[in-house]
C-alpha cells in the first residue's frame, strides 16, 4: 500500500521538484529516508544557505523550488533569506520538520508549537495538515499558491510520523495560471494617457525580466520613443542597458528621485514598486504636474503606492498589449546616456577602477549576482547589463542572500544546460553571512567565481550615518579576516588581485576551473556618498 511518502515524492517528481535544497534534522529524516535516485539532494550547511540558493534556483530556472529546513531553529536560521524570497517574489516551497504528532502535546525537544506562525508574514500561506493523509493535496495547494501572481514562498510544517503512514488516493495534479491580462478598458485608459503625453518616461522593474519581457519592453521604449530608468533598487535589470534610450538607475530616495524624472509629464511604472525607496530624503513623490501610471501584477503593492493610478497585470502581457494599442511617437530621439568616465588608476583600486576592469573582461553571456552595497552605484555604472535574466540581486536589503543565491544560479546554469558564466560581486561585509555556502559550490564543482571588493568595513553604513548625521556608532570596521583562507577553507580557489590588469586572467581561469574562486581585490576605504 502507497505511504504518505510514496504519493508525496510521485506529486513533487510530477511538479518537476526533484532538486531539494536543505539541511537535514531528525524532524526530516523520515521524509528523506531511502531518498530516491532520481532526486537531487543539494546540502547547505546552514538553512540560509539553502533557503537562498533555492531562491536562486527558483529564478535561474524560471520555476518553483523546493527547500527543506529543519524544525523550529532550522526554519528560524532560514527567516532571513524568506524575506528576501518573499520581497523577490520567488515561487518557494519551503517544507520543515515537526516534532511526532503523537508527542506535540507535551511539546518535546525540536516541537515547533507555533511552527504556521514563525514564518510570518512573509509566506503566502502556512499550514501543517491536520491529517497525515492531507500532506500529498496540501503540496498541491502549496504549489498552486506559490506560482500564481504575485509569486511567493509558502510554507508546510509536517510531522516526522506521518510519511510512514497509508496514502488516500494521490490528488490530481493542477496546472494553474502564472500570468494575468489587464482589464482592457482600463488599459486603454492607459494607452490614452500615454498617447497624448508629451514628454512620458518609462520606468522598469524586476517584474519585467521575469516575465521574460525585454524584447516588449523595449518596443514600447522605441515606439514612444522615451527615455528608459531602472526601478530604484531593482532586483533584477529589465532593459539593455546600451540601448541608447536607457538612463541608468533611479536614486532610492524620494526627493532625488522626484528630481530624476523632472521635466516629464507622465510617468510609466512597470513591474517594481513606487518607489523602492531607502534613506528617508523628503519631499514631493512627483514633480509638480506629473502623472504617474503603476502597472503590478500585485494589488498589494498597487495599494501602498502614495501616487500614481494603477492597473494589474503581468508585466510582459502589459508591455505586449501596450505596444499593439499605442501609436509610434513622433518626436525626437532622447539624448543618450554619457558613457562611464574612465575612472583614475592608483593603488588602492577605486570601486570604479575595479568595476571598468570587470566590464572589459566580461564575458557576452555572463551572470552577475551582486551584493556590494556601497559600491553598488560604482558597478551599476560601469557593468552595463545587456542581456535578459542576467543581472540578480536582493529586493529585500537583507545580506546573506547574494553568494548561496549566485550557487543556486550557477547549479541551475548547469542543470538547464545553458551553463552560461556566473560571476559575483559581494562586499566584504556581505560575504560572510551565510559563508557556508561557498562548500556547497565547491563540493558541486561549480565554477563560480565570487569578486570581493575589500574595503575592510560596513562602508554603507558609515555613508548612511553621514547623511543621517549620527557620528560615533561602533561596530562598522572589518579588520583581520583573511578571505583566502576561509575560501581555501571551505574548498575553493582564491587569489588576491590588486591590480586591474589581473583580473581579466584570474576571471577567466575562475570560470574555467572546476571549483569556485574567490577573488578578494583591496579597493579604496573612502567613503562613496550615500546617494
Ligand atoms: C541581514 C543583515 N544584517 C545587517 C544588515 C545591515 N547592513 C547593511 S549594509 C551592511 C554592510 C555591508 O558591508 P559590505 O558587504 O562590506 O559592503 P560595503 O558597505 O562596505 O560596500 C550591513 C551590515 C543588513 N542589511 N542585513
Amino acid at each position: 500500500m502507497a505511504t504518505v511518502r510514496d504519493t508525496t515524492y510521485d506529486l513533487l517528481r510530477e511538479l518537476g521538484l526533484t532538486t531539494v535544497f536543505g539541511n537535514p534534522g531528525s524532524t526530516e529524516e523520515p521524509f528523506l529516508q531511502d531518498f530516491p535516485a532520481d532526486f537531487h539532494y543539494v546540502l547547505a550547511l546552514q538553512e540560509a544557505s539553502a533557503v537562498a540558493m533555492a531562491d536562486g534556483y527558483a529564478q535561474a530556472t524560471q520555476g518553483p523550488a523546493h527547500v527543506n529546513l529543519h524544525t523550529a531553529p532550522g526554519t528560524g536560521n532560514g527567516m532571513g533569506n524568506l524575506v528576501t524570497a518573499w520581497h523577490n517574489r520567488t515561487p518557494l516551497l519551503v517544507t520543515a520538520g515537526q516534532q511526532s504528532r503523537e508527542m506535540l502535546l507535551l511539546e518535546p525537544r525540536l516541537a515547533s508549537p507555533r511552527a504556521t506562525e514563525l514564518v510570518q508574514p512573509y509566506v503566502k500561506w502556512s499550514h501543517e495538515p491536520v491529517r497525515a493523509q492531507d500532506i500529498p493535496a496540501a503540496v498541491m495547494r502549496a504549489y498552486a499558491t506559490a506560482v500564481q501572481p504575485p509569486a511567493g514562498p509558502v510554507f508546510l510544517s509536517l510531522p516526522l510520523d506521518d510519511w510512514h503512514q497509508p496514502a488516500d488516493p494521490p490528488p490530481p495534479v493542477r496546472a494553474v495560471a502564472t500570468r494575468y491580462a489587464p482589464d482592457p478598458r482600463r488599459l486603454r485608459d492607459f494607452a490614452e494617457i500615454l498617447a497624448a503625453s508629451r514628454t512620458p518616461v518609462l520606468v522598469l522593474g524586476a517584474a519585467v525580466d521575469r516575465a521574460l519581457a525585454w524584447p516588449a519592453a523595449v518596443a514600447l521604449a522605441e515606439k514612444l520613443r522615451v527615455p528608459v530608468w531602472s526601478a530604484p533598487a531593482a532586483e533584477r535589470a529589465s532593459f539593455p542597458e546600451d540601448h541608447p534610450y536607457f538612463r541608468g538607475v533611479l536614486p532610492y530616495a524620494i526627493a532625488p528621485l522626484a528630481e530624476a524624472l523632472r521635466g516629464h509629464d507622465t510617468v510609466l511604472v512597470v513591474g517594481a514598486p513606487v518607489f523602492r525607496y531607502y534613506p528617508h530624503v523628503p519631499g514631493d513623490h512627483l514633480p509638480d504636474g506629473t502623472r504617474l501610471l503603476h502597472v503590478t501584477d500585485d494589488p498589494a503593492e498597487a495599494a501602498r503606492a502614495p501616487v500614481g493610478d494603477s492597473l494589474l497585470g503581468d508585466a510582459g502581457l502589459t508591455l505586449d498589449a501596450l505596444v499593439e494599442l499605442l501609436p509610434s511617437a513622433d518626436r525626437p530621439d532622447p539624448p543618450p546616456r554619457p558613457a562611464p568616465e574612465t575612472p583614475p588608476a592608483g593603488v588602492p583600486l577605486s570601486a570604479d577602477a575595479l568595476f571598468a576592469a570587470l566590464a572589459r573582461h566580461w564575458p557576452a553571456d555572463g551572470v552577475l549576482v551582486q551584493e556590494s552595497p556601497s559600491n553598488l552605484a560604482a558597478l551599476r555604472r560601469q557593468l552595463w547589463i545587456r542581456r535578459p535574466g542576467s543581472y540578480f540581486t536582493m529586493a529585500s536589503g537583507g545580506l546573506g542572500f547574494g553568494l548561496p543565491a549566485a550557487v543556486g544560479i550557477a547549479l541551475a546554469e548547469r542543470d538547464t544546460g545553458r551553463r552560461r558564466p556566473v560571476v559575483a560581486v559581494i562586499g566584504d561585509g556581505s560575504f560572510h553571512y551565510s559563508v557556508q555556502s561557498l562548500w556547497t559550490a565547491a563540493r558541486l564543482r561549480l565554477p563560480l567565481v565570487v569578486v570581493v571588493p575589500v574595503n575592510q568595513q560596513y562602508a554603507i553604513l558609515k555613508a548612511f550615518a553621514a547623511l543621517k548625521e549620527t557620528p560615533g556608532v561602533p561596530g562598522l570596521d572589518l579588520p583581520g579576516l583573511d578571505l583566502t583562507a576561509l575560501a581555501r577553507g571551505y574548498g575553493c580557489a582564491a587569489t588576491v588581485v590588486d591590480d586591474p590588469d589581473q583580473l581579466g586572467d584570474a576571471l577567466a581561469t575562475g570560470l574555467l576551473a572546476d571549483r569556485p574562486t574567490i577573488l578578494p581585490v583591496p579597493i579604496s576605504t573612502d567613503i562613496p556618498t550615500l546617494l
